[in-house]
């Protein structure tokens, strides 16, 4: 019967593999500069922007395709959210309550999105508005399709 030692011996390798790779993580690290290894991905363009009854207000409403981080902070009475609807897909804040704030983070892609509070009819009662990422204004006004003859 040798395979219970064999397991034992595997799994040993297992740990003492473990431990070398977190010893080696940890030392090859230097001291320190763990804030400039964060800055890359989970932080973007600080956006503000203001959710009151019943109105956003966006701290820009022109965009670059890229990481934004908006921080939703609710002035009104009533609990609000802040959703990011477009080319992207879409992302919703927490709901946020009255005199708090929260952040939300989306990477925003070339296109128009719609900003809006998803919150019971909030987006009817005006809590909507447009942003525009890529700096060209999508064409409108262009709705005639030509050589469409009959
Ligand atoms: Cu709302």
């Amino acid at each position: 019967m040798t395979t219970p030692h064999i397991r034992h011996r595997l799994l040993l390798g297992v740990a003492a593999g473990g431990l070398t790779a977190v010893l080696a993580a940890c030392g090859g690290g230097g001291n320190g500069s763990s804030s400039s290894n964060s800055t890359s991905g989970s932080t973007g363009a600080p956006v503000t922007a203001q959710l009151s009854d019943f109105h956003i207000k966006l701290s820009t409403e022109k965009f670059r395709p890229g990481p934004y981080t908006f921080t939703a902070t609710n002035t009104g009475s009533h609990e609000h959210a802040l959703e990011i609807e477009g080319p992207g897909g879409e992302n919703r804040s927490k709901t946020v309550e009255p005199g708090q704030s929260t952040t939300l983070t989306v990477t925003l892609k070339s296109g128009s999105y719609e900003v809006y509070c998803p919150i019971d009819g909030h987006k009817d009662l005006g809590m909507k508005t447009h942003i525009t990422v890529g700096g060209a204004p999508a064409p409108s006004g262009n709705n005639t399709s030509p050589g469409d003859g009959y």
